[in-house]
């Protein structure tokens, strides 16, 4: 049996030859030049596939996201019918919140304006509301969104979770489905998106939805983070909202296009706080050895965790 690693980025080797010092006992393969016998392969290990790639392996049984994110994988209409399989990891989950609970503070604590204020050797307190006067809305309550939730709650700011299905955590209130979506919305400040792209969330953080938040709140106007999938998200419409005041600020880790073109005005947006999708840029040894116990249990004959729901696509 062989494993083949279908990476789409820069560093694939590195990946391959960690995993082979891991499990020297194991077959280890790299695409596109070292696939051999394409019969030999049962694993694949896969980020940002060639569409039609993976239907090349006639005795594939699992298939292993690189990522949290299976939109890479999920949009193939050649996708082989195998169970799929995705990245949950303490490292990933820990570097996520850090990225979200940063840049809730970051918005929080008028970071920008004594940004500003710094390059203008000017010294002036502006008031500051509590943490428990700010409404913080994470879209996609699943792992990632129910961790960040939880030490954001620790830290005194009201949470609310918006999911398919309704959770039940401590302190944290529970919106579900689209018809509690506008009550959502309408108690938040600081909206976090952490939710997969799929056909349902496609383009959802769009101008109607920013015209739904509060102008009201503590912070005087609603801030954006977004570090679920630049998909879900309408640049046109964030750069509009940010201009029109419909936004106040945003944190964007993911965007339409990957990566941002150089050429677009987000760069440049002064209420815009941008990282080139990074949020959770995760160790390698962990995601190698989360997808080796993986394989290994497999192989004794244990159920897979984390495996994908092939009809909801995430
Ligand atoms: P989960 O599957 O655990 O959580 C996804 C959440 O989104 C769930 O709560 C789910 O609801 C909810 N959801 C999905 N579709 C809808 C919908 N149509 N309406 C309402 N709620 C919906 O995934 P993770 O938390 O592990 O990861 C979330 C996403 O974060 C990944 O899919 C990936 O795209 C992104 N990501 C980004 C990274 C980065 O570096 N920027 C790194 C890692 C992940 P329910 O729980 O009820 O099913
Ligand atoms: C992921 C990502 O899905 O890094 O893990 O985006």
């Amino acid at each position: 049996m062989a494993v083949l690693f279908v990476l789409n980025r820069y560093n694939a080797s590195d990946w391959a030859d960690m995993m082979r010092e891991r499990a020297p006992d194991l077959d280890i393969r790299l695409w596109p030049d070292d696939v051999g016998n394409p019969e030999d392969i049962r694993f694949i290990v896969a980020w940002n596939p060639p569409e039609g790639e993976l239907a090349k392996f006639p005795n594939l049984e699992v298939i292993f996201s690189m990522g949290a994110g299976v939109d890479h994988l999920m949009k193939d209409p050649a996708l082989p019918k195998v169970p799929v399989v995705r990245v949950v990891a303490g490292d990933l989950t820990k570097r996520m919140t850090e990225y979200v609970v940063m840049n809730v503070l970051l918005h929080h604590r008028r970071v920008a304006l004594y940004d500003s204020q710094q390059k203008a050797r000017a010294w002036t307190e502006r008031s500051q509301p509590a943490a428990n006067e700010v409404r913080v809305g994470i879209m996609g309550f699943g792992v990632l969104g129910q961790d960040c939730g939880i030490l954001l709650r620790d830290l005194g700011f009201h949470v609310a979770g918006w999911s398919n299905g309704r959770k039940h955590v401590e302190g944290i209130e529970s919106f579900a489905g689209g018809a509690e979506l506008d009550a959502f919305l309408g108690r938040t400040d600081i909206l976090v998106s952490l939710l997969p792209h799929t056909p349902d969330t496609d383009r959802m953080l769009n101008a109607s939805l920013f015209a739904k938040l509060p102008q009201d709140g503590a912070l005087e106007g609603p801030f954006l983070i977004n570090a679920g999938r630049g998909k879900v998200q309408c640049d046109a419409d964030i750069l509009a909202a940010l201009n029109d005041g419909t936004l106040k600020g945003a944190s964007l880790d993911v965007f339409e296009e990957e990566p941002l073109p150089a050429d677009s005005p987000l760069w440049a947006h002064p209420q815009l706080v941008l990282t080139p999708h990074v949020a959770a840029e995760s160790s390698p040894v962990a995601i190698n050895d989360y997808i080796l116990d993986q394989l290994r249990g497999y192989e004794l004959g244990e159920p897979l965790s984390n495996v994908v729901n092939a009809e909801r696509g995430y």
